[in-house]
């Protein structure tokens, strides 16, 4: 039974690669960081399962990282653990460095210390991100980088040090430099899960207006659990090499929008330009979506487009398994349950709040 480990497993893509690789037969052990409190909402299915197994690791300590490689001593690396977000990477530039660049290193590193390098093979969480002020559209493995942000710069550094110790010390190590995917279970301030949620809770009279930055800005967006299938197979082929993942299809955030809120039977008109453009329902004229300058960043990545065709014709990678419109549907009836589901709590709480007045219940 081959073993993996997943650092970030509590994450979006860690979830669903968790699942992916138990589902395939796997020994999957994945790394969680120490917290005061112990729910993780993404993995809380899979605890328990006789093939799951948690570690202590965070990525800013090599002591636990080795300790953790070391005792598993692993098949595959996926390493997924990072500070994720690019615009909280301008407000923690330091640590962001820290976990998404130094923390490769040491996941390296402890490959090598633990003489793992000939037969442990590493998966690296790369990113589009590193295309930023893109110098070419579509962008593909040969595209030159110009990193846009603290976290593409940290990013770059991760990228440039699995080359190295390919090349310096033949192992099997590679970047998948994966564009956005998202899915039900992305973070709440990421662009289409903070509108997918802001579109629910405002169909359900729960909020009364969604506020963004850049409306203009430019996505390639897939499916999350289309995308962990590709890191697998980047580690299972003959010789380790770095692939562009994406859809090759574009949006922009203004076009999420109106397919998320149309979806909750909300019809979209946009009026105004940049910072006074509004978004606003049809039918009741109300104004449901505004811009607000504290969503820009000091310098946005703003026309990313992927070219997938290395990973069609190497890996034999479908990239449209699910399509635009399927991934906004999903995510926005899965946010629309979810906000139902905390109206119906709020309805129990509301009578038993009732019940503790009269004296009903003690
Ligand atoms: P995510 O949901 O933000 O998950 C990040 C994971 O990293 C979480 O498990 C988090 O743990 C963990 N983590 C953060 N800092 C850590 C530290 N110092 N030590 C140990 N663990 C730490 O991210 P994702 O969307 O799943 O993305 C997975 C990876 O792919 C990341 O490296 C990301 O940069 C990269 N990537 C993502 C996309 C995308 O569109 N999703 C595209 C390209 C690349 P907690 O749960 O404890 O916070
Ligand atoms: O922003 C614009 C924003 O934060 C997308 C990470 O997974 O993918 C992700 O990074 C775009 C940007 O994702 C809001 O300016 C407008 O242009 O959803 P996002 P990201 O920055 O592309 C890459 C590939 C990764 O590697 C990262 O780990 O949307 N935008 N208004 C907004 N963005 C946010 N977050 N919030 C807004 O209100």
């Amino acid at each position: 039974m081959k073993k993996a480990l997943i650092t970030g497993v509590t994450g979006q893509d860690g979830s669903y690669l968790a699942e992916f690789l138990i589902e395939k037969g796997y020994d999957v052990h994945g790394t969680i960081r120490r917290s005061s409190t112990d729910y993780r909402e993404r993995i809380a299915h899979l605890e328990g399962h006789p093939r799951f197994h948690l570690h202590y690791a965070d990525m800013s300590d090599s002591m636990s990282l080795m300790k953790a490689i070391g005792s598993v001593r692993p098949d595959e690396i996926y390493n997924l653990a990072a500070q994720s977000h690019v615009q909280v990477s301008f407000d923690v530039p330091e640590y962001t460095a820290d976990t998404d660049a130094t923390g490769v290193l040491r996941v390296l590193e402890a490959v090598r210390q633990c003489g793992l390098a000939g037969t442990c093979r590493v998966y690296q969480a790369s990113t589009s991100e590193l295309f930023g002020k893109v110098e070419a559209v579509p962008q593909n493995e040969l595209t030159p980088f110009h990193p846009y942000s603290p976290y593409a710069v940290a990013k770059l550094y991760g990228f440039w040090i699995v080359k190295e110790y390919r090349e310096a010390y033949g192992m099997y190590c590679c970047s998948g430099i994966l564009f956005n995917h998202e899915s039900e279970r992305r973070g709440e301030t990421f662009v289409t899960r903070k509108i997918t949620l802001a579109a629910a809770r405002i169909a359900q009279g729960k909020q009364e207006r969604l506020y963004l930055g850049n409306l203009s800005s430019k996505r390639d967006w897939g499916y999350a659990p289309d995308y962990v299938e590709c890191m697998w197979l980047m580690l299972q082929q003959e010789a380790p090499s770095d692939f562009v993942i994406a859809t090759g299809e574009q949006h922009t955030v203004r076009e999420f929008c109106e397919l998320a809120f149309s979806r909750v039977g909300i019809d979209l008109r946009w009026e105004g330009e940049g910072a006074d453009e509004k978004g606003i329902d049809r039918a009741t004229c109300r104004v449901l979506v505004e811009v607000s300058p504290d969503f820009y960043r000091p310098t946005d990545v703003v026309n990313l487009l992927g070219d997938p065709s290395k990973a069609r014709r190497e890996l034999g990678w479908n990239p449209r398994t699910t399509t635009f419109r399927q991934l906004v549907e999903r995510m926005v009836d899965s946010d629309m349950s979810k906000v139902a589901a905390e109206r119906a709590g709020e309805h129990v709480r509301l009578n038993l709040e009732e019940y503790l007045e009269k004296g009903i219940v003690k």
